[in-house]
């Protein structure tokens, strides 16, 4: 059993992969565990599309991340594999509403991990609201995002808002979010954000990190 859900672990979400390192004179690893020492709240790997890897490669960098979120006691996430999730003994795992259904993935890996979805609508929060078993959502992009070719509609610092508002479970902001239009969303009511480019891009991880914690601390 891995790490029990906490609403706080919303607070300082980094969502990294390979790809999203854009600066190759440093690794993920290093990036992520700066992140770490810095003090993000939770790690979710998403290993995802061009410059990403597979493989064997993959699995060692997983099992990686998983050891370093285990020494820094943060919760490990991976994104929408859950024969990775299982394998790495991860703490949660994130699926989104293209992924694999999130009831069955909810069945497969029972008590052993919690399970995070992403809702960019009223009426996707309203079914997910049904499933037992769900711990927090993510909500659509709130502003244009470089990071994920296949992003929905941007829903904006209102529309997140909203989400939260028909929300029962805690909700983590989501998408192009920065250092400079993070101070738009403590009012909406968001437990906190995942930021991929933020902070796998930041020339100072330790400052943006700190960015997060104080824009949401309570
Ligand atoms: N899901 C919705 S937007 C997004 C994901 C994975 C990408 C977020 O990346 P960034 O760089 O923080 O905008
Ligand atoms: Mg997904």
């Amino acid at each position: 059993m891995g790490m029990k859900f906490e609403t706080g672990m919303l607070r300082a979400y980094f969502i990294a992969g390979t790809q999203d390192i854009k600066d190759k004179t440093k690794t993920l690893q290093e990036v992520a565990k700066q992140a770490m020492e810095a003090g993000i709240t939770a790690f979710q790997y998403r290993e995802k599309g061009p410059g990403s890897l597979s493989g064997s490669a993959r699995n060692v960098m997983a099992a990686d991340l998983r050891e370093m979120c285990s020494d820094y006691e943060i919760p490990f996430i991976v994104d929408d594999d859950v024969e990775l999730a299982i394998k790495t003994k991860a703490d949660g795992i994130h699926v989104g509403q293209k992924d694999e259904r999130v009831a069955k993935v909810i069945e497969q890996v029972g008590n052993d991990m919690f399970v995070g979805l992403s809702c960019d609508t009223k009426e996707q929060i309203n079914v997910a609201s049904h499933i037992h078993g769900i711990s927090y959502l993510g909500s659509g992009p709130v502003f244009p995002t470089g990071s994920k070719a296949d992003a929905d509609p941007v829903i904006g610092v209102d529309g997140l808002a909203e989400l939260v508002k028909a929300s029962k479970l805690p909700i983590v902001a989501i998408g192009g979010i920065t250092e400079q239009n993070i101070k738009e969303l403590p009012k909406t009511g968001a437990a906190g954000v995942s930021v991929i480019s933020m902070i796998a891009q930041s020339d100072d991880i330790f400052r943006t990190v700190k960015v997060i914690n104080e824009t949401f601390k309570d």
